[in-house]
């Protein structure tokens, strides 16, 4: 798998380890990647902090102690945020781990688009394929494909949220199973995957405490770990 991260919201940013960051922009061999990345990410942490409204009035009721616009504000505020290009590329020979294993996303929120498969040339093709892709682990334990309409975004619960809830909102496991190859088989075809995915995660600054009307107990109650690596 190959990542291209980058901050979309300045070029020049001052990292948690005290360092001085810089995007890196292919801006010679590639001038509409940032303009692209900066305006895709904007759209993506508008949804993002609509959605956070309505996390707020879900949990309003459930959790008092939470500020009424609690995940609103800080969704809106954080200068966490990050892009990440990923392309995936085929598998050539047999394998049997996943594009990316099981895992839950460790931030507030994470908008991803659509899958986009390419050809051996890297050209877009329209395929898809019932057990390949980004899988998710409902919290009745089945595994399910996630089908996100070529038109939407999807937008997935990380751990940081799930602990300021106290386990009111979960984060939900989830991998992306590649195309199997086959050796020997009729048709090897080449497919590489490609998306972009939004993290918007709490700074290092910010507390993780438990709302007082939660335990840990809460927290850890329901859904199925096995899947996920490494193991809880
Ligand atoms: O590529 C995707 O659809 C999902 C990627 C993912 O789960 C991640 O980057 O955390
Ligand atoms: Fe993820």
């Amino acid at each position: 798998m190959g990542s291209f991260f980058s901050n979309p919201l300045s070029d020049s940013f001052l990292g948690e380890d005290g360092k001085q960051w810089r995007n890196a922009w292919p801006t010679d061999d590639l001038p509409t990647l940032k303009p692209a990345v900066q305006d895709l990410s904007l759209t993506m942490k508008g949804v993002a902090e609509r959605l956070a409204r309505y996390l707020d009035v879900y949990v309003r009721g459930k959790l008092p102690s939470l500020r009424p616009d609690f995940f609103e504000r800080t969704v809106a505020s954080t200068p966490k945020v990050n892009s990440r290009l990923i392309h995936y590329y085929p598998i050539r020979e047999a394998f049997s781990g996943q594009w990316t294993g099981w895992h839950k996303d460790i931030g507030m929120l994470t908008c991803l688009t659509p899958a986009l498969y390419t050809n051996e040339q890297g050209e877009e093709i329209a395929w898809s394929d019932p057990a390949v892709g980004l899988h998710a682990q409902t919290k009745d334990g089945e595994v399910v494909k996630v089908q996100v309409p070529k038109d939407c975004l999807i937008i997935q619960i990380g751990e940081a949220m799930e602990v300021l809830t106290g386990g009111v909102i979960k984060a939900i496991p989830h991998a992306v199973i590649p195309l199997r190859y086959r050796r020997g088989g009729p048709e090897v075809m080449i497919v590489s995957r490609n998306s972009m995915a939004l993290f918007i995660d709490p700074t290092h600054q910010d507390i993780l405490d438990i709302p007082a009307e939660r335990s840990v107990a809460d927290l850890f109650q329901c859904c199925d770990t096995t899947l996920l690596t490494p193991k809880l």
